[in-house]
């Protein structure tokens, strides 16, 4: 820690801060009341001078959505934490936050519900065609009642595969099993203990090895996190090895999935649709054949997106950061920093 770089103010310490996004306006006073609080968007070109000028005092960084890798991190040699608004951490280069003892902090636990929600959401809209059926309504085209040729799949009482069952999956598995009398099967490195972890699910969703899942699910939901092991993980094996009929649905990270073989799998397998939150890209490239298929509901990153939920999400990665820069261990901290 560089506690030699703050400077005094009575008997608190005050840190260099930079904020890499827009922070709401209770959380930038609470980080504002205690340290010296740079606020500058490195993909906004006009603010990139800023950017680079605080990044080289920071001790403390926090935002999301904004790579910050091995480049970016040389620039920032005062930088004793990195608080990121997300759960997700494959934004940062964790080997070298590790290396120099830089604690990582996330937002794990206050945005489960809501990402499940909008991941359900999607499996709905995905499996009964709403964005497209809402489309017809818009366009003049309800002129007739809808034949065979636009109806869904049902959802209730199909099989729910999920890929990846940490919290938000295991939120994910509440909705099916409990709500829609959906039978839930999952994949994961290890089984999760139910009795202890989720008991409302005991009996209800079952660790089954990847192969089983992919020829059992009606649905399959990745709710992976981006990682060595994980990354082009959904790739044309895995697409050939679905139901046919079945539906899939991203809610993790992108690139997680080989978009090129979700494609192939889409026009000459026998999957029914995609519903996908997450992209290889973000920002969607506007080429993406992904944007406009007829079978792919794409979305806009929307996980976590409640004023509610970002709201905790800012609020946590605030508090983090506040008790990392005091020496504290923060509420979440992703990387303990020992070197
Ligand atoms: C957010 C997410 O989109 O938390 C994550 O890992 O993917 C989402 O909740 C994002 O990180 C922006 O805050």
């Amino acid at each position: 820690m560089t506690s030699s770089h703050a400077v005094q103010s009575g008997d608190a310490v005050r840190k260099h801060v930079l904020v890499f996004r827009t922070l709401p306006p209770d959380q930038l006073a609470r980080l504002q009341a205690a340290h010296d609080v740079t606020v500058a968007d490195p993909r906004k070109p006009e603010e990139r001078p800023r950017f680079d000028a605080a990044l080289a005092q920071a001790q403390g960084l926090i935002g999301a959505s904004f790579p910050v890798d091995a480049a970016l991190l040389a620039r920032a040699p005062r930088l004793e934490v990195v608080s990121s608004i997300s759960v997700g951490v494959d934004n940062y280069a964790l080997d070298v936050l590790q290396a120099r003892g830089i604690v990582l902090c996330h937002t794990p636990g206050v945005l489960d519900e809501t990402v499940a929600d909008s991941v359900f959401a999607l499996l709905m809209a995905t499996s009964r065609r709403l964005v497209e059926l809402s489309q017809l309504v818009r366009e003049g085209h309800w002129n007739k009642n809808i034949g065979e040729d636009l109806f869904g799949s049902d959802v209730h009482g199909k099989t729910l595969g999920l890929l990846g069952f940490g919290r938000i999956g295991q939120a994910i598995a509440r909705r099916a099993a409990l709500g829609f009398g959906m039978p839930v099967i999952y994949h994961a490195r290890r089984p999760v203990d139910l009795a202890t972890q989720a008991p409302e699910l005991q009996g209800k969703a079952e660790h089954v090895p990847l192969p089983a899942l992919l020829a059992r699910s009606d649905f399959v939901v990745a709710m992976l996190p981006l990682s060595d092991s994980t990354r082009g993980m959904v790739n044309a094996d895995l697409l050939a090895a679905m139901k046919p009929g079945a539906i899939f649905i991203n809610g993790g990270r992108g690139a997680t999935v080989v978009e090129q073989d979700l494609l192939h799998a889409l026009d000459h397998g026998t999957l029914r649709a995609a519903g996908l939150d997450v992209f290889a890209t973000e920002p969607l490239p506007l080429a993406s054949p992904l944007r406009t298929h007829p079978r792919v509901t794409p979305l806009p990153h929307i996980g976590s997106a409640t004023h509610d939920t970002r709201h905790a999400m800012a609020a946590l990665a605030t508090t983090n950061l506040l008790q990392a820069l005091a020496g504290e261990r923060p509420a979440a901290v992703y990387n303990p920093a020992h070197p």
